[in-house]
């Protein structure tokens, strides 16, 4: 037996040499996380110590964006390296993403890696390119998840955020191969609505007031679009499913949604959930609160629960840190940290995203270099989350495929200034009507400037300077003096259009 085992080990002793020097990947995507909830981006609300700890020690992308602020788009661009209308999956309630296309992932494993997903997938068919998969159903629960394997789906205990870590860690120790590069996609279902917290933190911020965003109570004046949504913390967070708020004498009807959601804890821990929550009804009716203070109430509701969500989001992303600190990976891994997009926390008065204004369009980007790469600190260039693919294929050494979007990242990775860096963004929302009405739009990004046109059912243009008016809340559009500008904005629109070959376009007058 020995004398076929020692020939096979000696010619795996070259491949092991080469991967050694192949640097992995470690991919964290949380869901809805939005920059003015990290503090290494924004420090008024919460503090994200183990966050800040991956900018601290590498880069903090300062104008980081997606392409189709929306889950599954999002997790489709970043796995094609693709715009929307090329990959297919362009939003979350029709889509099924088709797997057999080419995907960064395949071609990873093309190059010798090994590749895991864990956590939450949202694109609603069989993972492919992954040689282990273990991920949510849809969006997945706080309490007590299910997952789905290749083996079916099954119940474990405990509380989200901690699971998909747990698992990440045991895949890194126990399951991959490790003669072979790999990369690990962790997933989180953190902060997504509804925001339940783990129960340990049940208490947090329950004495911090949130300051309320200059533009909380938004008239959407020149803004039709923004005008015709349903994503209002005042009029559309819900009382009892978004603020776990409800009778404590249970005679009123509580959403079903929610209690299935707290219905998966156990007795003992449903009892610490409602011990908590029906002190929190008692005050709410207590105060019999109306208008601006109801609102301002949800607000607090919101900001809280999400904080208290995010709080073992970072837990866990520090644990993860350590953990291949401990195992010393840490050297030879490109750590990135990022959402599926950005969110609105109050501003225009609204939560959730979709929009092509800067609070959903960008979205938080961190990475923690491997050893040798020297760059430290801010990145200015204006990036797209379908620049993930080639920059992780460039860093495999591997060829990036030439209907490949997006660009690879590298280069500003390893300190570089290059020239010809993208001057504009595109971007393109499909997913209407639908859940908070937000109208189909595209539209063009410069450093200073955006041109969006909501198109389907209504016509309606807005022009920002961003410059002068970083909250978006005076549309230019059709005012004097702003001609050249528009013409120029969608000559560069089209321009984009054209270069990414996206068929719904704009006619120029
Ligand atoms: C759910 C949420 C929405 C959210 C979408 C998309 N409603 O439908 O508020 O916009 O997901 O989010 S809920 O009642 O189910 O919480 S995404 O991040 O997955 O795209
Ligand atoms: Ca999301």
């Amino acid at each position: 037996m020995r004398k076929q085992i020692l020939p096979v080990a000696a010619c795996l002793l070259p491949a092991l040499a080469a991967a050694q020097q192949r640097y992995n990947i470690v991919y964290i995507m949380t869901d809805d996380h939005t920059a003015q909830m990290l503090s290494a981006y924004d420090t008024r609300n919460v503090k994200t110590p183990n966050l800040d700890r991956i900018a601290a020690d590498g880069v903090k992308f300062t104008r980081s964006f997606v392409a189709n602020s929306l889950s599954g788009p999002s997790r489709a661009c970043m796995l094609t390296g693709k715009h929307s209308h090329k990959n297919g999956f362009t939003n979350n309630e029709h889509g099924i993403f088709d797997g057999s296309q080419q995907t960064m992932p395949k071609l990873l494993q093309k190059a010798g890696y090994q590749t895991s997903i864990i956590g939450k997938w949202h694109l609603h068919s069989t993972p492919t390119g992954f040689d282990h998969w273990d991920v949510l159903p849809g969006q997945g629960d706080y309490y007590n998840p299910d997952f789905i394997n290749e083996k079916g789906r099954y119940r474990v205990q405990g509380y989200l955020t901690n699971i998909v870590t747990d698992k990440a860690i045991k895949w890194l120790d126990e399951q991959r191969d490790k003669s072979k590069p790999f990369a690990l996609f962790v997933h989180h279902k953190a902060c997504h609505r509804n925001w339940l917290p783990e129960l340990k933190y049940l208490h947090e911020y329950e004495d911090t007031t949130f300051p309320l965003p200059a533009n909380f109570y938004d008239n959407y004046e020149g803004r039709q679009a923004a005008g015709a949504t349903t994503m209002e913390v005042g009029k559309d967070l819900i009382l009892d499913y978004d603020c776990k708020i409800y009778d404590p004498n249970r005679t009123r009807r509580i959403n079903q949604g929610y209690m299935n959601m707290i219905g998966r804890l156990d007795s003992k821990d449903r009892a610490v959930y409602d011990f908590f929550h029906d002190s929190l009804t008692v005050d709410f009716y207590r105060q019999n609160l109306s208008g601006r203070a109801l609102t301002e109430y949800k607000f607090q509701r919101y900001m809280r629960d999400y904080a208290k969500v995010l709080k073992s989001l970072d837990d866990n992303v520090g644990r993860l840190l350590d953990h291949l600190k401990e195992q010393g990976l840490l050297d030879n891994t490109l750590v990135v940290y990022t959402s599926d997009q950005g969110f609105y926390m109050g501003e225009h008065g609204w939560f959730d995203k979709r929009f092509m204004y800067e609070e959903s369009f960008s979205t938080p980007l961190l990475m923690r270099l491997p050893k040798g790469f020297k760059t430290r600190g801010d990145i200015n260039q204006m990036v797209q989350n379908i620049d993930y693919a080639p920059t992780f294929l460039e860093l495999a050494g591997t060829p990036i495929p030439p209907d490949i979007q997006g660009v690879s990242l590298l280069p500003l990775l390893k300190g570089e200034k290059p020239k010809k860096w993208r001057k504009s963004l595109y971007y393109h929302f499909y997913e209407y009507p639908a859940e908070h009405s937000v109208k189909r739009h595209y539209g063009v990004r410069t450093e200073r400037y955006k041109l969006i046109h909501f198109y389907n059912d209504i016509d309606s243009w807005e022009l920002y300077d961003l410059k002068e008016d970083p909250q978006e809340m005076n549309n230019l559009y059709g005012k004097p003096g702003t001609e050249r500008l528009t013409r120029n904005l969608k000559k560069e629109l089209l321009r984009l259009q054209e270069q990414y070959d996206d068929s719904i376009r704009f006619r120029r007058q």
